[in-house]
């Protein structure tokens, strides 16, 4: 039986070019600085991103993590939203190893925070409070049906973080899906944060690793604070190859993903019983629920899972898919017809 995974693009496995990439890397100790591999993607990072400096971690979470613990002491204040990835998903890491004190504050529905909000979050000084340190944005948004935060947007929150002294952390996990979704150069969303993550093994379809960014000073910081986290690895251009293969050969088919996922929300938008969120398909995420009650969402991806086609439960009633290499247009139209035979009978 033919397998279609939706859960999520951290699925897709490396392609034969990285695999080919993985076996011809040359190789050295990354601690000491000498794995030429891993030195020539963290440039190729840099450049991409328009900063500096860049460290290869092995995940988003440690990437996100490292920016938090570099940028806030123990006791300091991080403002991120209430759907974040990092307030949401991270194991409460800030907190349980940094002493970090989130301040949530709400995601609106196509992933911002108001600025207002943000403003309001903001420490005075009084020394009741924590201080404010940082504010963390995340693009595309997951938990916001994968929407993606403009330049425009990134760009004032960035200016208010910087008129009132705090810095500003991107996780861009999928950043690229954003690029494309907007048709801008990475560039433009990252040129005002001091430091973000973004992710070889999600879209890009890399097996392993995540890459910080920010200043050559931030980057030396952020080096020691992977170390502490156990995370300096040492012939990591294993992983680095099929980083670059990924920056080289899967960035420009990103909008494929895009097309499939649009095609995925328009076939589940005309599906009696199924509701799609309101806020339209940008990237490669989306988001969906049963209405009917005879059906739960458990039970849906239950049985959809007993056919082959895997998706993902999130809480007690919505559902997730994800589009990524290795999904085609056809599979796309076996989902939908399995979903629809399926509302059929129920
Ligand atoms: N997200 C995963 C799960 O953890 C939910 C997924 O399947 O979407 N930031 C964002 C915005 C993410 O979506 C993720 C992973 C991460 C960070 C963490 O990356 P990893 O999994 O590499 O630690």
């Amino acid at each position: 039986m033919k397998t279609i995974d939706l859960r999520s693009d951290t699925v897709t496995l490396p392609t034969p070019s990285m695999r080919e990439a993985i076996y011809r890397a040359e190789l050295g100790d990354d601690v000491f600085g000498e794995d030429p591999t891993t030195n020539r993607l963290e440039r190729m990072a840099a450049e991409r991103m328009g900063k500096e400096a860049a460290m290869l971690v092995v995940s988003g979470t440690m990437g996100n993590l490292v920016c938090l613990l570099t940028q806030c002491q123990r006791g300091e204040e991080a403002i991120l939203g209430d759907k974040s990835h990092t307030f949401l998903y991270e194991a409460g890491g800030m907190s349980a190893l940094g002493g970090i004190h989130p301040h949530t504050v709400r995601n609106q529905p196509d992933g911002t925070m108001q600025l207002t909000d943000i403003e309001a979050a903001i420490r005075g000084d009084n020394v009741h409070f924590p201080r404010t340190r940082l504010l963390c944005l995340e693009n595309t948004h997951n938990r916001c049906g994968g929407s993606a935060l403009t330049p425009e947007y990134t760009d004032a929150a960035a200016a208010l973080a910087k008129d009132r002294g705090i810095w500003v952390h991107l996780d861009g996990a999928r950043i690229f899906n954003a690029a494309a979704a907007l048709g801008v150069d990475v560039k433009e969303l990252t040129r005002n944060v001091d430091s973000l993550i973004f992710c070889l093994s999600k879209g890009l379809s890399a097996p392993v690793g995540s890459v910080v960014c920010g200043s050559r000073d931030f980057i030396t910081e952020a080096r020691r604070v992977r170390k502490v986290l156990g995370g300096g690895m040492r012939q990591c251009g294993i992983i680095a190859a099929a980083g670059i293969t990924a920056l080289e050969q899967m960035v420009d088919r990103i909008a494929e993903d895009h097309a499939n996922a649009r095609r995925l929300a328009e076939g589940i938008a005309r599906i009696p019983g199924l509701a799609i969120n309101r806020e339209g398909t940008q990237t490669n995420i989306i988001y969906f629920e049963p209405v009917d009650e005879q059906l739960t969402a458990k039970t849906l991806v239950k049985e959809l899972g007993e056919k082959g086609i895997k998706l993902l439960q999130i809480g007690p009633s919505r559902i997730r898919a994800v589009t990524h290499y290795g999904i085609t247009a056809e599979d796309i139209d076996l989902t939908l017809a399995a979903l629809g035979k399926k509302m059929q009978k129920s």
